[in-house]
């Protein structure tokens, strides 16, 4: 028998807005608002108090990327237009955006999470897909170890909702924001989600809510008890059939957990084969650059790497690897290329190279580590 599932859907509350807040901790309980295209910084005057833009002093085009929820409290919400939004709240506080921070704290929540449940499907900066299914545990404990390990690695809270599939877990994660938890069994459809408008579904745009209204549609309610002919009639048979069963809360699509790379690399074939005795400045210069490239690479996709490893290819086509493993993760340039310099000194450069490769394998996430690199510098060969 196969075991029944238990999807979660975990996101993060107000996550621009509170990751703002962890800078400018004065800030908590009051409205503010992170977006504008000019939004200036807070200033710090010489007696260290903070200045904060107000939401009634913006002049522009500019709209809300997020808000706290006492800024929503006062109807102010993602997609406003900031002037709009100022006659509602003028008072509230106006921060510009700062993504390198979100995709950081992007990071270390699903980092956290893997630490308890390794089964992720990411859907974007703030929000996963978890599934629970294989794991021992009591949903609802399951649920606080991973809302606390989310709040331990970040001081951020989230939202949890968990039920047997993807559709109804990302519904029930918005039911009780911020901080919240709701447990959905299949049992509990009527009562608990079908008296939500129809666009609670993911996947019920503007376009078709509005579709849905004109044929006395609102609830989800309504549309399980829509005749799915009627529905296929007007949407179309693989639009009306997936109304029909989301309204059902059927959804067998699976949690599909990203294939992590296993290493990443770089590496140049030379147009005409070259030789340390020759041209030495050259290779030095396209070795720093893999290196470079690399790390561009690992930082790109969140990763740091133990292991270094070489390839170089002769002119006959021979091919030769060396790894060096470290004691410390890195992934920054001058690091990776220092270890692959160590490599190199292992390798006879006697002959003219076609090639030349460097590599990271053992990835592991930049978030789960800290953050020292190598300080050991071996000699460059060239
Ligand atoms: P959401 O999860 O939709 O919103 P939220 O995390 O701010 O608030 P909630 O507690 O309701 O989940 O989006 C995550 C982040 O994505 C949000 O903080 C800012 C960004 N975002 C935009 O840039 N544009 C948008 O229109 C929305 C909705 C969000
Ligand atoms: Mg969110
Ligand atoms: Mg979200």
């Amino acid at each position: 028998m196969t075991r029944r599932r238990r999807i979660a859907h975990l996101d993060m509350d107000a996550f621009f807005a509170s990751v703002e807040l962890l800078s400018f901790p004065e800030l908590k309980g009051k409205p503010v608002v992170v977006g504008g295209r000019s939004t200036e910084p807070p200033k710090m005057d010489e007696s260290g108090v903070r200045h904060y833009a107000r939401l009634r002093d913006y002049v522009g085009r500019g709209v809300i990327t997020t808000s706290t929820y006492e800024a929503r409290a006062l109807g102010v919400f993602s997609g406003m237009g900031l002037m709009k939004s100022a006659a509602l709240a003028p008072d509230a506080i106006l921060l510009p955006a700062n993504f390198e921070a979100y995709r950081h704290y992007s990071r270390l929540f699903k980092t956290a999470v893997a630490t308890i449940a390794p089964q992720i499907e990411d859907r974007g900066i703030d929000e996963i897909y978890i599934d629970l299914t294989d794991l021992d545990q009591d949903t609802d404990r399951l649920a606080l170890r991973i809302k606390q390990a989310v709040r331990d690695a970040t001081g951020l809270s989230c939202s949890i909702g968990i039920s047997p599939n993807k559709l109804l877990s990302k519904i029930c994660s918005d039911l009780d924001k911020p901080d919240g938890v709701t447990i959905l069994d299949h049992a509990e459809l009527s009562t608990r989600i079908w008296p939500l408008p129809a666009k609670k579904i993911n996947g019920i745009g503007p376009k078709a809510n509005e579709k849905l209204a004109g044929l006395g549609i609102h609830t989800i309610g309504d549309l399980a008890s829509a005749e799915p002919q009627m529905l296929i009639a007007h949407f179309g048979r693989a639009t009306g059939h997936w109304l029909h069963q989301a309204a059902h809360g059927i959804d067998e699509r699976p949690v599909v957990t990203s294939s992590e790379p296993k290493s990443l690399s770089r590496e140049t074939t030379f147009e005409r084969d070259l030789h340390v005795s020759q041209d030495r400045a050259r290779l030095s210069s396209v070795f720093t650059e893999l290196c470079n490239r690399l790390s561009e690479d690992l930082l790109r996709k969140g990763y740091a790497t133990k292991t270094i490893g070489i390839k170089v290819k002769y002119a006959d086509f021979q091919v030769l690897t060396r790894d060096l493993t470290l004691t410390a993760p890195v992934y920054e340039g001058g690091a990776i290329r220092r270890a692959a310099t160590e490599c190199l000194r292992r390798i006879p450069l006697d002959q003219k190279i076609r090639l030349l490769g460097v590599r990271a394998g053992s990835l592991m996430p930049i978030a789960s580590i800290a953050q020292d690199t190598q300080s050991y510098q071996p000699d460059l060969p060239f």
